[in-house]
This record gives structure tokens, sequence and C-alpha cells, in this order.
């Protein structure tokens, strides 16, 4: 079965998305997500360089082609290598999994579990917002939340959208075509904030759900190990990103610092990464989702190596991951033994009117799908009435003025 065409197909129903597609002589279609958020042309052009190396290529030797691509290639690494490798990966997994009729966790072993616990974002202008939120959610048969409130004091705050329906529309990211937003930070205020926030909901609440809470690379190491010890008595499930994830050696000043357990690597790539991280045991959970990190053959195997270590996957899930990038994470997730939770943000509406097939969550859960392939139907004429919208993520800056980590 050879590779015969590939395309990229580039569109914006109500976020931008990067998906390739590949097809066989056998006529078999596979989709690959390699999604940057606010970097998507680049992406684009990357596998306009990838395209012409796999025409003729053997579709079912995944392996070999991801080390083609990996190894060839001279430079490595990066999200926006990754990125596209990624979706080349995917791709071939999608037309393995449906030229032999089976659903991709099939091919990597079969499921481990019999449901995916995912987490949803609960965001509020204020704390009673995100308790009524959060309880919502835990009604809806959810069992992880992730909480998030703006911080007052601060104009905006990371992850908060100032209307309730903005996180169906993406519409707190800037409008189309703008420069970034500039916002503005102040650690003293987050810091003393967040600690009530947690309480709060696990006052009203109680204890019988996993709690999340993202701190965005904004603190400096002993800040971060401030903020995870005052968070203890709440047993949080994780707090994320607390440092700026490239400096591994900051996790092991946290570490001295508390119990919390740590998330870190949605903007990571590859296991180089994470060597220090996870064989230093100075994280709990691995956040890079299939799409940045080189595809389910990478990934897997990354997650092999920090199952020997008890760290868990909890793959980026927002909705600048495709609903093609978001099957390839379930079925992974499926498939691996040290599963943490799925973090599923949800999509606008417009997104099924082009991908027109893809995981669903149900009573908080990913619903098992045997399809074959990946799963994920797209609907390519109505990706072109979608046409991509330029768009950047929002910058930071302290009260001075400073640039700083958003
Ligand atoms: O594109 C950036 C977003 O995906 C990121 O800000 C979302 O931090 C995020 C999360 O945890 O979902
Ligand atoms: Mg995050």
């Amino acid at each position: 079965m050879r590779i015969v065409a590939g395309e990229v197909i580039v569109s914006s129903p109500g976020r931008n998305f990067v998906t390739l597609k590949l097809v066989t002589d056998d006529g078999v279609v596979g989709y690959g997500d390699g999604t940057v958020n606010g970097r998507e042309r680049a992406v684009e052009g990357y596998l306009q360089h990838l395209i012409p190396l796999l025409i003729g290529r053997d579709a079912t030797r995944i392996e070999d082609t991801w080390q083609y691509l990996y190894r060839g290639a001279y430079w490595r690494r990066g999200p926006i290598t990754m990125a596209s490798i990624s979706a080349v990966d995917q791709a071939l997994w999608d037309i393995s999994g449906k030229a032999l009729g089976v659903p991709v966790h099939r091919l990597l072993g079969g499921t481990s579990r019999d449901y995916l616990m995912t987490y949803p974002h609960c965001t509020g202008m204020t704390v009673d917002e995100v308790v009524d939120e959060a309880a919502a959610k835990l009604e809806e048969g959810y069992k992880a939340i992730r909480v998030q409130a703006a911080v007052p004091g601060l104009a905006t705050t990371y992850g908060v959208h100032a209307h309730a329906d903005d996180e169906e529309t993406g519409a707190y990211e800037p409008a189309s075509g703008a420069l970034p937003d500039e916002e503005i930070w102040d650690t003293k205020l987050y810091l003393d904030f967040v600690p009530k926030l947690v309480k709060r909901v696990r006052d009203e609440l109680g204890y019988g759900f996993e709690l999340l809470h993202d701190s965005h690379h904004r603190l400096t190491p002993i800040e971060a190990g401030w903020l995870g010890k005052q968070l203890e008595p709440y047993r949080m499930f994780w707090l994320e990103d607390a440092t700026p994830a490239e400096d591994q050696a900051a996790f092991r000043l946290i570490r001295q610092h508390t119990t919390t357990p740590l998330a870190v690597g949605e903007v990571f790539n590859s296991w180089f990464d994470y060597q220090t991280l996870i064989t230093e045991r100075l994280i709990d959970f691995v956040r890079t989702p299939v799409t940045h990190g080189g595809g389910i053959t990478h990934l897997r195997q990354l997650m092999g190596v920090a199952d020997f270590y008890g760290v868990r996957s909890g793959f980026h899930g927002p909705s600048d991951i495709s609903p093609v990038g978001m099957a390839a994470n379930c079925h992974l997730s499926w498939s691996i033994h040290n599963f943490g939770v799925q973090e599923y943000m949800g999509y606008p509406e417009q997104v099924s009117k082009v991908f027109t097939r893809f995981p669903v969550v149900e009573n908080g859960v990913v619903v098992l799908d045997d399809t074959p392939g990946l799963g994920v139907e797209i609907d390519e004429d109505a990706a072109k009435r979608f046409p991509f919208d330029p768009k950047y993520l929002p910058v930071n800056r302290k009260t001075d003025g400073t640039l700083h980590d958003w």
C-alpha cells in the first residue's frame, strides 16, 4: 500500500486547524493534526517539505517513516518539526487502521480501561461563578475539573472568559488579523488568590472529584514551591505548568518544597524535554499531546519510559488541538497502562461542520469508538468554506511593563 498523494488542509471553523491528508494507491485516506496555535503557516510550510518524501513510500511502515523523517532531516526536535512529523504519523496510523478495519487503539494493544476520565475548564469572573460552573460539571458526571478564576485586581486572567459562552466560541482570543492582546500580570495578586479559590471549591463541593489548576508558566521555582505547599490540604490532582517549562532543573527546587503533584509539557515535543524531569522523578504527569509530540509513535515510546517512573498521562486537549489530534490522544490513552486523565476543553459549534465525526464526551468520560482508524471524518468541501483566519495568542507584561511569560 503506497502513498500516492498528500495535501495540507488549513481551515478555520471557529479555530485554525492544520490537517494533513494522505492518500494511498488503494484509495485509503488518512488524516493527521499538525496545528500549532498562532504558527499554523509554519507547519503548513514544513509539511510541504515532507509530502514529496512520502510519495511512493509503503504506508504501513510507520516506524521506518518516523525515523526517516526525524533522523533524515538532520535538524531535530522543535514544535514545528515535531508537529509536522506527528501529522504524518497520525495519518499513517489512521491509514493502517482503516486498511485493516480496526480502530487505532487495537493496533496499539487494545484498551487498558473501561473509560477515559476527562476534565473540562471551569472558569468565572468570580469565585462564586467558578463554584457554580464546577457544580454543574460535576452534576453532568465529570470526575475531574480544572478551576481558574479572574484574579481580583487584574483586568484579564489566563483561561478566564469574560462571558459564560466564550469557551464555546473561543472568543477570548484576539480578533482576526490583530496583533496579540497585551495582558497585565501581578504574581502577588495571583499567589494571594489561588489558595482561596481552591479552598472555596473544596469547602463547597467536597473531595469526591479530582481538582486541577494551571499556573501557565508564570511563577519562579520558589513561588511555585510556596503555592504547591498552600494547596496541599486540598489534595490537588495536579498543579500545571508552575514555572516556564523549558527549565527542567527548576523542578528540583519545586519538588523539595511540595507534595502537590506536578504536570508539565504542553509546550514540549520530545523525550529529551522530559529526560531529567522523568528520570529524576520531578513530575507526575506528561502534558504533551500527540499533535505536538512527534505523533503516536514517539509519544507512545515516551509514555512507556514514563511508566517505569510512575509518571502518568494528561495529554493537552484544548480547542486548538484539532478533533483529529484529540482522537489520536484518545487512542493512545485507551491503550497505555499509565493513563492519568484527558483534557477535553470542547469545541466551537462550527468545528463539527468540518469534522463531522470525532470522539465525544458523555457523563464526563470519552465514549469508546471502534470506528476503523482514528475514527474522524472530515467534510473537505465544508473546510473550504472556513478559510485560515490569522490570530495570535496574547502576550503578558508585569505591571511595570516588563514582558512576562503568558
Ligand atoms: O494554544 C495555547 C493553549 O492551548 C493553552 O494556553 C491552553 O494551557 C492550556 C491548557 O492547559 O489547556
Ligand atoms: Mg495548560
